[in-house]
């Protein structure tokens, strides 16, 4: 199961949210189109992690969707999620790709060349590159310049998405680079509307990518 499709990578963010209206927000993201799903939380116990990555799963499994968990390897295999996300503070890729295995999906943030190298050679399938814009999701991330992401996008065989402040107003600057995919928290997520939403955002990127 590496073959995944990284056009629109909906990330999860459970926090505003009671479990219900989480879960219902998930799916309508999907139900829109999001053709990788990674679950992120960065405040549960190991026990309610888990608990909740399976909920996700079960959904995420009636779309076809790969799961990919945030961070943690154990909960990836745990729940036998389709992936992991390591960051650069997180276990190193090459270490994530031996514990998953040759089977699993593993994902990396790179925010240079040299990660996104190194990144690729430890074995990653895809890369998370930004934040491009200014985000109000609650993450430890620098702007990454469109020009930075060009030359990684350039510098490793595997697809490379944009993350960070991401909607369906604001992809002109991802103009000509040729990235794998668009990621976005927020303006899925947060949305009045999130099937709408996911399905505007994915619009709009296609758009962009067959305009080449
Ligand atoms: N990494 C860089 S920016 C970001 C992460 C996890 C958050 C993106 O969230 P949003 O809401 O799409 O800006
Ligand atoms: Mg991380």
């Amino acid at each position: 199961m590496r073959k995944f499709d990284s056009t629109l990578y909906f990330i999860t963010d459970s926090t505003p949210y009671q479990e219900e209206e989480f879960l219902r927000r998930v799916e309508a993201g999907l139900r829109g189109g999001a053709t990788l799903l990674q679950l992120r939380e960065k405040n549960r116990s190991t026990l309610e992690y888990i608990e909740l990555a399976e909920k996700v799963h079960a959904i995420s499994k009636k779309y076809n969707v790969p799961l990919i968990i945030d961070d943690r390897v154990d909960v990836a295999l745990a729940v036998d999620a389709e992936g992991v996300h390591v960051g650069t503070t997180d276990m190193p890729v090459a270490m994530a790709r031996r514990l998953m295995g040759p089977d699993k999906i593993v994902g990396a943030t790179a925010k240079t060349v040299e990660r996104a190298r190194e990144a690729c050679e430890g074995g990653a399938d895809y890369l998370g590159v930004g934040a491009i814009y200014p985000t109000t999701t609650k993450v430890v991330t620098i702007i990454t310049k469109t020009e930075t992401l060009n030359d990684i996008c350039h510098a490793v065989p595997i697809p490379a998405n944009a993350i960070g402040g991401l909607n369906a107003t604001n992809l002109d600057v991802l103009a000509g680079i040729p990235i794998g995919g668009i990621c976005a928290v927020s303006s899925i997520m947060k949305a009045d509307d999130p099937e709408t939403a996911a399905r505007e955002l994915k619009a709009a990127y296609l758009q962009l990518r067959n305009k080449g």
